[in-house]
């Protein structure tokens, strides 16, 4: 197994020699362990994956409400790659024509996603193992150091990511720098979740999780690839993009006319970007997902300035869920719709649009801190 050792820099970093025999030991499998009072969490260091997230549900039954497999070695080699609760970078979503100019320069990327970039392409950060450099009972932080035109984009960069566990919520703490040459960065947490943990006798699709995003009155128009077009709109209260009047069920506009397709060509549901409002309250909720059925809610706070939210109309019912979710006697597997992946990021693609004036949040050099900060709190409805 190709799993990173703690270097002894790093333990001394995170506790003195006394304490080290009290950290959190990876288990048979690789994963690390972190808890707080009402949640545990379990990571490995490929693509610094949350592999497993434990929160009690309303009768304080234990669910494990996001995506992933028991296998950890299946990780690296499963095709779909979903970038299951992982970190894509060094510029995560859509690069239009896989290609962008910076300072002059016309850089040209893989294109792996029809005619665009997605998450950065061939060698890009959720395809690989991290260090793992610091750990406690109830944090984890991995590095990622990415060479010079590992993606086809300029300059190296550091990365880490800390994963904390306070009572009942989930942070994640993200910083990156470009030490050499301006490049764009542009970081997101992948998680998918299915808050029943598929266990819904009724239902193992999304479409019943309610979501409310009060601030998000915008989102980017996206053509049949997904791609942004540059145009921002403003829907309409009720229409299929309006989860800022009301909180509304996932699956609540799927009989309006412009469901199918609306997250692409041949793409049902939702697979786009909620902008955040411009007056919004520092540490404000601005989005939370529950479902009714194990009354569980999630609520999430952030320093990024939209969402991508994808509801998995690609699953095909193939991958495996983890034996600590699912129903007896129901096949073992994510279908299309079972899940949705909430992905805080900057505007997607916004290196390709000036006009957005979203540059200095995306481009970053010399002396320029990447700061990415979000966490989730779980409770009942
Ligand atoms: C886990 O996945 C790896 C990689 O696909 C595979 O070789 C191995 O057999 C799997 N183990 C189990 C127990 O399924
Ligand atoms: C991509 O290239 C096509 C054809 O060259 C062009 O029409 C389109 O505007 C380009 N899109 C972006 C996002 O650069
Ligand atoms: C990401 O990197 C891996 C390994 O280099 C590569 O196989 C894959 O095609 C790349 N692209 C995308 C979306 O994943
Ligand atoms: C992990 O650390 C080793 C040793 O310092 C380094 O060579 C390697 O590039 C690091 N890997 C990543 C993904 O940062
Ligand atoms: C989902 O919610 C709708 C609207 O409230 C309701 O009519 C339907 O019965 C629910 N379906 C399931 C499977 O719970
Ligand atoms: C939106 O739907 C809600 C609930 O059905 C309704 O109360 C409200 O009047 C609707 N708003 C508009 C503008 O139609
Ligand atoms: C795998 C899957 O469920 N794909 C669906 C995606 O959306 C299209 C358009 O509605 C459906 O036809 C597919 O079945």
């Amino acid at each position: 197994m190709r799993f990173q050792i703690l270097t002894l820099g790093a333990v001394a970093a995170v506790a003195t020699a006394a304490v080290t025999s009290k950290l959190p030991k990876p288990d048979k499998d690789g994963r690390y362990t972190i808890s707080a009072p009402g949640i545990t969490a379990k990571f490995i260091p490929y693509a610094a994956t949350l592999t497993n997230l434990f929160v009690k549900d309303k009768h304080g039954i234990e669910r494990d409400v996001v995506l992933g497999y028991d296998n950890t070695t299946f990780y690296p080699v499963d095709p779909g790659h979903p970038v299951y609760n992982a970190i894509p970078g060094r510029y995560a979503n859509r690069i239009g024509n896989g290609t962008f100019t910076l300072d002059g320069v016309t850089y040209h990327l893989e294109k792996n996603d029809g005619p665009n970039t997605l998450h950065s392409g061939t060698n890009n950060w959720s395809y690989h193992f991290w260090n793992l450099t610091a750990l406690t009972k109830n944090s984890i932080t991995f590095s990622y150091h990415d060479a010079a035109f590992a993606e086809g984009m300029p300059g190296r960069v550091d990365a880490s990511v800390t994963y904390t566990l306070t009572a009942n919520t989930w942070h994640i703490s993200m910083s990156a720098e470009s030490p050499d040459v301006r490049t764009p960065i542009m970081l997101t947490d992948h998680t998918y979740f299915n808050l029943d943990a598929f266990a819904n006798p009724a239902t193992d699709l999304i479409w019943n999780h309610t979501l409310h995003l009060p601030y998000s009155h915008r989102n980017l128009e996206a053509d049949s690839a997904a791609l942004p077009t540059g145009n921002i709109l403003e829907p309409e209260e009720n229409s299929t993009d309006d989860f800022y009047s009301a909180p509304h069920q996932l699956g609540f506009a799927s009989g309006n006319a412009d469901w199918v397709n609306h997250c692409g060509g041949g793409c049902h549901g939702y697979n786009g970007q909620f902008l955040f409002d411009d007056n919004v309250p520092k540490g404000a909720v601005v989005a939370e997902l529950s479902s009714a059925w194990t009354g569980i809610k999630a609520q999430l706070r952030t320093n990024q300035a939209g969402l991508v939210i994808y509801t998995c109309n690609w699953s095909d019912g193939t991958a495996p869920i983890k034996s600590t979710q699912g129903l007896k006697g129901r096949k073992a597997v994510v279908n299309g719709d079972g899940c949705v992946a909430i992905e805080a990021q900057d505007w997607v693609d916004g290196i390709n649009h000036p006009e957005w004036n979203r540059l200095d949040k995306q481009i970053f050099g010399p002396g320029q801190e990447y700061k990415w900060e979000s966490s989730w709190t779980f409770g009942t409805l």
